[in-house]
């Protein structure tokens, strides 16, 4: 089933399976171990309360020195990122219909304090592709709105399984996430939720 907003936000609820849930987990948390989960801070100076990683060639990071960037290494270990699942890559053919491949994923790790505040993406390229998210774990109180930050909003929860696509005129929307329902799954040990999302940073051929 895929839900479809005029605006170009189409939600695939459950489109993972429980299995296919814990495999992707399994393959994040493989990863993990050589890219750790670290608390990116922003250009302001303030550590943010999502600790990420990424996978693929390159990667969204920040600090108080450089601000917003994609870069091909960790800015912890200084090595390259480990590559996307090939899971994801198989869901982005099968759902972003985007003109080419992804070449970014962005892994986002909430605990139950955890908040991202209403921003739109645009540090990659080229708009044309779309972002394509899929959660893990506890469900999140996600916030979409228009493209200006004036524009209303809307909340729609994004659980674990759910797969969501945001492309056409919801590629530049603002959005962000107001909270997370910590202990509304046990998927993730310990508790919390991952939010993958695949991306086109840089150029495309
Ligand atoms: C709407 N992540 O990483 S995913 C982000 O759940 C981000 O971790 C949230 O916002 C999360 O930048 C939301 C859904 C999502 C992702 C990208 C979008 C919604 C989007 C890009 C444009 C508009
Ligand atoms: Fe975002």
């Amino acid at each position: 089933m895929s839900l479809v907003a005029e605006n170009g936000f189409r939600l695939l609820p459950g489109r993972l399976d429980p299995a296919a849930q814990r495999d992707l987990l399994a393959e994040v948390m493989r990863r993990v171990e050589a890219a750790p989960f670290y608390r990116p801070v922003t250009p302001g100076g303030k550590p943010m309360s999502v600790r990420m990683t990424n996978f693929g060639p390159l990667g969204w990071v920040t600090d108080a020195q450089a601000g917003y960037r994609y870069q091909p290494t960790h800015p912890q270990t200084g090595e390259p990122w480990p590559d996307i699942p090939p899971a994801l890559l198989d869901l982005w053919r099968e759902a972003a219909d985007a003109p080419g491949p992804p070449d970014a994923c962005l892994v986002n790790l909430y605990d139950a304090q955890a908040r991202m505040s209403l921003h739109q993406d645009r540090d990659e390229r080229d708009f044309d592709y779309p972002v394509l998210s899929v959660s893990l774990g506890d469900t999140a109180v996600f916030r979409i709105g228009g493209t200006s930050r004036r524009d209303p909003t809307r909340s729609v929860r994004l659980s674990s399984g759910d797969v969501c696509v945001l492309g056409g005129g919801a590629r530049l929307a603002f959005h962000g996430i107001d909270r997370v329902l910590s202990g509304s799954s046990q998927l993730v040990p310990g508790g919390g939720r991952i939010n993958l999302t695949l991306r086109r940073a840089g150029a495309s051929t």
